[in-house]
């Protein structure tokens, strides 16, 4: 972003959200006081523009202090009215489009209405092969922590990154590859996978700047998420 440092430096928590998964307005209510930083809209599958307005919609009634930022996975479900955008780089992606192509192809439909004051650039590593978005972007997925490691470099090194995010998606990641990319770069990492206790959230939070829930919510509630809330707030960051 610009030059100044994006809003995602001072997120410790946050909650992503999918619109094709069913939540009803007192969690998204709660989700406004648990004290989490901010919600992210996306997910892989069965994304549409009407469920993720929809989302949004009720966000802004039921919780109007959170941020909410929309992580884009195809041209056709834009928000303009979300606080901004987060844009996976896959960088481990076997099927070139999802690391450059479908960037180029949004930037020659929307380029001038492009606020890239409010977008943030995620090199997007894929961890979890079994995960809808392995399948999607025919991931690589790294076989040991010093190939994870070198993703990490190169995003920082090569690319110029500055959020790299491991995505675990529906599964939990292996804290040691985790402290290895920690060790070999100082880009804002996002841990998102599996997070769905305080000890786990604990975990995580002592090694990256962000950590990501999803599927705790619909699993297992809002309170469950509340816990993961107050673990990653008692790490300091
Ligand atoms: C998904 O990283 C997020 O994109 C969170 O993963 O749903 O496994 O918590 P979980």
């Amino acid at each position: 972003m610009s030059g100044q440092p994006h809003p995602w430096r001072n997120w410790r928590h946050v909650v992503k959200l999918d619109p094709d998964r069913p939540i009803g307005n007192s969690d998204l209510r709660e989700l406004g006081r648990i004290g989490t930083d901010a919600v992210l809209i996306g997910g892989t599958q069965g994304i549409t523009f009407e469920k993720s307005a929809d989302l949004l919609r009720r966000l802004r009634v039921q919780a109007p202090n959170l941020p909410v930022w929309q992580e884009i996975s195809s041209q056709s479900s834009i928000l303009p009215d979300a606080d901004g955008y987060g844009i996976p780089v896959v960088l481990n992606a076997g099927a070139t489009e999802w690391l450059i192509g479908r960037h180029t192809s949004a930037i020659e439909r929307y380029g001038p209405l492009i606020p890239w004051e409010r977008v943030v650039p995620e090199g997007y590593i894929v961890l979890n092969p079994h995960a809808a978005v392995a399948r999607l972007t025919g991931a690589l997925v790294p076989e040991s922590p010093q190939q994870l490691a070198a993703y990490a470099v190169a995003a920082e090194r090569i690319f110029g990154m500055q959020t790299l995010y491991l995505e675990y998606s529906g599964a939990y990641g292996d804290p040691q590859w985790v402290g290895q990319v920690r060790q070999a770069t100082s880009l804002h990492l996002v841990y998102g996978g599996g997070v769905h206790s305080a000890e786990r959230a604990a975990e995580m939070a002592a090694l990256v700047d962000t950590v990501v829930v999803g599927n705790v919510l619909y699993e297992k509630g809002i309170e469950a998420v509340r816990e993961t809330v107050r673990a990653v707030r008692e790490i300091r960051g």
